[in-house]
């Protein structure tokens, strides 16, 4: 299909149900008042926004009790079903797909949707975790701490209520940056999976400059695979995105993470993003916390988007 030059497709997501505080369903409302669509005109892109997933509270089912350790599991998979419909339809239009969130949950829509469009995508996911528990490893039963399990179809996963929902990923084209607060199962499916992941210590060593160097290699050695970028803000420190679920400390500072997104602009490559786990309620009432962390999120963004520091 014919790329959309400079298109940006903005799809708020408010939803909640992968995780269990509440707040986080407020994220795109607050970076939208804050700015985030007018920054990115300014910036010379078409934006267009989608306003479908702003209110999806229609899709929770009056029944959905745990499937084993798995919470409002056909809630989930409802929001990302429609979600995924949603991405699929801007993404074949050759327009770069943006989503806020929401938790981390609606990647398993955001993929599921871009992969259909670019089956041949890589995936570089920001993180302090690895959001690949499976059924069977997860300990919260929390879904937005799974959504990569779903996503490359891991022991567990093949469940009735996912059914619209195959593995459309491959363990070769993802890669980890930021990883900090990492599960022991997961640790074990990282291993056996052989999937590249560059965590806080690899940032450590090498700086962030050659770690996004090394993980594009890995993923996109002929630079000529789609990228799609899934943030989750608690990648970034705590003191830098401090209004979210479940911060680690010991992240990716202000400018390295920063520095991932605007790598990833010069690639040319980008063809979706994901802005995931921004919690206003989290601010606890704090203005300056508030500010902070939807600012930083938005800029992520507009770094993506080809903003440059001269
Ligand atoms: N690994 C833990 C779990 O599965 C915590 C993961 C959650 N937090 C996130 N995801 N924000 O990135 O429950
Ligand atoms: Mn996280
Ligand atoms: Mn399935
Ligand atoms: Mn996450």
């Amino acid at each position: 299909f014919i790329a959309q030059p400079k298109t940006v497709s903005i799809l708020g997501v408010a939803f909640s149900g992968g995780q269990a505080k509440g707040g986080v369903e407020n994220g795109p409302q607050t970076l939208a008042e804050f700015g985030l669509h007018q920054q990115l005109r300014d910036l010379d892109w078409n934006v267009t926004v989608d306003a479908r997933c702003q209110d999806l509270t229609h899709l929770q089912p009056l029944s959905d009790p745990d499937i084993g350790k798995l919470k409002k599991p056909r809630y989930v998979s409802a929001v990302c079903e429609y979600l995924a419909n949603v991405v699929e339809e801007h993404a074949k239009r050759g327009e770069l797909v943006l989503t806020i969130g929401g938790d981390h949950s609606l990647a398993m829509g955001t993929l599921g949707g871009t992969t259909r469009a670019h089956p041949d995508l890589c995936v570089i996911w920001v993180d302090a975790h690895a959001d690949i528990n499976t059924p069977l490893t997860t300990d919260s039963g929390n879904l937005h701490g799974c959504p990569l399990a779903f996503l490359l179809g891991l022991e567990g996963t093949d469940l009735p209520e996912f059914s619209w929902l195959s593995p459309c990923l491959t363990p070769d084209r993802l890669v980890y940056i930021g990883l900090r607060d990492v599960d022991q199962g997961e640790k074990r499916i990282l291993k056996q999976l052989g999937i590249k992941a560059f965590s806080m210590t690899e940032v450590d060593r090498y700086g962030i400059g050659q770690v996004v160097e090394m993980a594009l290699d890995h993923v996109n050695p002929n630079r000529d695979r789609p990228i799609h970028l899934s943030y989750d803000v608690d990648g970034l420190d705590p003191s830098v995105a401090p209004a979210t679920g479940t911060p680690v400390r010991g992240g990716l500072t202000f400018r390295e993470g920063h520095y991932i997104c605007e790598r990833l602009h010069e690639t040319g490559l980008l063809c979706a993003m994901d802005v995931m786990e921004v919690n206003p309620a989290l601010a606890h009432g704090d203005i300056h916390q508030l500010t902070q962390t939807v600012a930083v999120g938005c800029s992520l963004v507009r770094s993506a988007l080809g903003e440059t520091l001269l």
